[in-house]
């Protein structure tokens, strides 16, 4: 491989208004740390650099929300962010903010470089203006329909539909997101990059010269934004929280948070530089640097056209030579949305899986939407968990680890003469290192991540094969060397993991008693990684199983979100698809009275219901702890689906479904057959 001199890798910064969920983690941060990690293994010279995006309108419309001041929005969020990131073993050299006073130099001093230089067209315009709020409308304070795709709810800026980005002004039908009034047009000056004039060069660099090297979904959007004509873009805006426009004649007026975001890489390299004594400039300004941006979908034409445009027009800075965007993640089927609560937060995560950091990592490589949209799905993260996690590398190296204890003391045993298996198996060993970084290098995490397992795969199956707990028994000799080869196995395992599974790979060290794990290089070149005679350490917990319950605590959780925003958007549930006669006489609904109720200890939302069902008196574990006390229901009439398999739910036992529905204020009602004399247990149907 040929590498570059050095590196410097950036991960979008997220914008600060409300905390990161996996969808975050899945499209950015964890590729961009899985590739960083790798490349400090190698020994590479790497940057990794982020920050808040902390200006922007979305950060005004929740400090207005919240009636609190932008600032303290940022500071919340920021705070919560960045401490998400370490939980999660992201690992910045620096987490910037785009509030902080050297950013706000950098990118005033970015700015005024392409004005005196005349890199800017100043222009009186129509805005879109609320008379109401007194202020003019962009970006995300203006709604109205996306004159591309049709979509009635576009951004001024951006339509979350079909990805197309707009001036506010080209919106059909706009409306004020403050006030919901229709704007008016008031003339105002801004400065424009003329995104029209690079466009020859914008072509010669894309089509040309990365057609093959992008992703082809990055490539696909950058060809037909630049099919479809570019168009000079406005760098300014009316507003007063961002970084003020540093000319004359500029007052009320900040740069675009899309001008000065991106610039935050800038200043975030230079806040480090100035740490740790490195010359920023190298990382920024020298050809022999390799510039990585990793961010989502919906930032691919800020990234690989207008970033790239200010850049050039500035004149010194090098150009990213790739832009890795991932697709999108879904929850469950749905897609992951912050105004509608659906979403796994990161802190939330933790709340119940804490210590499973690495799971979360692993699933969500496993999963990553490289080439498409994908699902996240609880169960599949318990499967993988369980099946490839526990069973596979769990299992290989406390095998490995209990074995070596109790033959050899934990000290590692000489290899003797090698089988045709050993042979093969340690060739194969030292080919992984290859195999996975030639993955990484193209930004195939999932793939790569697969071959990590495999090498895993390998040691088990060694293991299987070969069983040393036979040939204890008779042969001693032969165990010794089976023992040493799979320790080697291990000992690549604990290097190989560390970007995916960083968590992991330490406490593999440590159990291996290895001062640091072996370099990448060592695998592929070493003969011992880990040498006869070396002390290991007793063996210890890499992955836990994941019980059916945890999983059925996340699903109910988000089963009471979408409870709760069906209630608030008041609409009526569309009707679900057809289904035959006979599947609908399978349901068994009864009459049923409550006569026994309790709160679920620790659990806001459920209530452990005794019910009478005419049948028998059950269990049924309800999630309406927050709509109705214990004595409220005791006595109430209720409708039970009562052929509905068992399911434990915090240990308890739930035989059943209590069937509710919601009252117009949105509160929890019984399906209540409360005519006289229907006695419990009679069918509903
Ligand atoms: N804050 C958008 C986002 O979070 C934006 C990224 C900026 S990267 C320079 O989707
Ligand atoms: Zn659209």
């Amino acid at each position: 491989m040929n590498f570059p001199k050095r590196y410097t890798v950036t991960a979008a910064l997220p914008y600060t208004n409300g905390p990161i969920h996996i969808g975050h983690l899945a499209g950015v941060y964890v590729p961009a740390d899985i590739y960083v990690r790798y490349l400090r293994q190698l020994g590479k010279d790497v940057v990794f650099v982020c920050g808040s995006d902390e200006h922007g309108v979305p950060i005004t419309i929740k400090a207005k929300k919240e009636g609190v001041t932008p600032q303290e929005v940022v500071d919340k969020y920021n705070r919560i962010i960045k401490k998400s990131f370490e939980d999660f073993g992201i690992s910045f050299d620096n987490y910037s903010r785009t509030s902080a006073e050297i950013h706000h130099q950098t990118a005033s001093e970015f700015f005024k470089k392409l004005y005196d230089s005349g890199k800017f067209t100043e222009e009186v315009t129509e805005q879109l203006y609320d008379e109401e709020a007194q202020q003019f409308l962009a970006d995300r304070f203006v709604v109205g329909t996306c004159p591309k795709c049709g979509n009635e709810d576009s951004y001024g800026d951006q339509c979350e539909k079909c990805g197309t980005s707009h001036n506010a002004t080209d919106l059909i039908n706009p409306r004020s997101a403050i006030t919901g009034n229709m704007p008016i047009l008031k003339e105002t000056k801004h400065w424009f990059l003329p995104l029209d004039q690079y466009e020859p060069w914008l072509k010669d660099w894309i089509l040309n010269q990365h057609q093959k090297d992008w992703k082809a979904n990055v490539y696909g959007q950058c060809k037909s934004w630049i099919d479809d004509g570019l168009r000079p873009r406005a760098v300014t805006r009316d507003l007063d929280w961002g970084i003020p426009v540093p000319v004359e004649n500029a007052e009320g007026k900040v740069l675009y948070v899309w001008f000065d975001a991106p610039i935050g890489y800038i200043s975030a390299t230079k806040e480090w530089a100035e740490k740790t004594g490195k010359d920023w400039q190298l990382y920024w300004k020298d050809e022999e640097t390799k510039l990585v941006h990793f961010i989502g979908k919906d930032n691919i034409v800020f990234h690989c056209i207008i970033f790239p445009a200010m850049l050039n027009a500035e004149g010194s800075y090098i150009l990213p030579d790739n832009v890795p965007a991932n697709e999108f993640l879904n929850l469950e089927g749905n897609k992951l949305s912050t105004s509608k609560n659906w979403a796994v937060w990161l802190h939330e995560y933790l709340e119940d899986f804490s210590g499973k950091e690495d799971v979360l990592r692993y699933v969500l490589t496993a999963n990553a939407p490289e080439t498409k949209d994908n699902d996240f799905t609880w169960k599949d993260f318990q499967q993988r968990n369980n099946s490839e996690l526990v069973a596979i590398f769990g299992n290989f190296i406390n095998r490995v680890v209990v074995l070596t204890n109790k033959y050899y003391d934990g000290k590692v045993p000489a290899m003797g003469a090698l089988s045709d298996v050993d042979e093969n198996t340690l060739f194969e060993l030292r080919a992984y290192p290859n195999v996975i970084a030639s993955s990484i290098e193209k930004y195939r995490f999932r793939e790569a991540q697969g071959e990590m397992m495999n090498l895993a795969r390998l040691g088990n199956k060694y293991l299987a094969d070969e069983e040393p707990w036979k040939t204890i028994k008779t042969d001693e000799e032969r165990t010794k060397t089976v023992m040493n080869v799979a320790l080697q196995i291990a000992a690549a395992l604990a290097t190989v993991s560390e970007p995916f599974l960083p968590f992991t790979s330490r406490k593999l060290q440590k159990i291996l008693n290895l001062d640091t794990i072996k370099s990448w290089d060592s695998v592929v070149t070493q003969k011992e990684l880990i040498e006869a005679g070396h002390q290991i350490g007793q063996s210890e917990l890499l992955f836990g199983k994941i019980e059916d319950e945890e999983i059925n605590q996340q699903l109910e959780k988000l089963a009471a979100t979408k409870k709760e925003n069906m209630a608030e958007a008041k609409t009526v549930e569309p009707q679900k698809e057809l289904i035959e006669f006979d599947d609908f006489t399978k349901l068994d609904i009864r009459t049923a009275t409550i006569i026994e109720a309790e709160k679920m200890p620790k659990a806001n939302k459920l209530l452990i219901l005794k019910v009478d069902t005419g049948i028998d008196k059950r269990t049924i574990v309800s999630g309406i702890a927050e709509h109705f006390s214990p004595e409220e229901v005791v006595g109430k009439k209720v409708s039970v689906v009562v052929n509905l398999k068992p399911i434990k739910l915090r240990g308890t036992l739930s035989e059943g479904m209590v069937l509710m529905t919601q009252n117009k204020d949105g509160k929890l009602v019984f399906v209540n057959p409360d005519e006289k004399g229907v006695d419990n247990g009679t069918l509903i149907s």
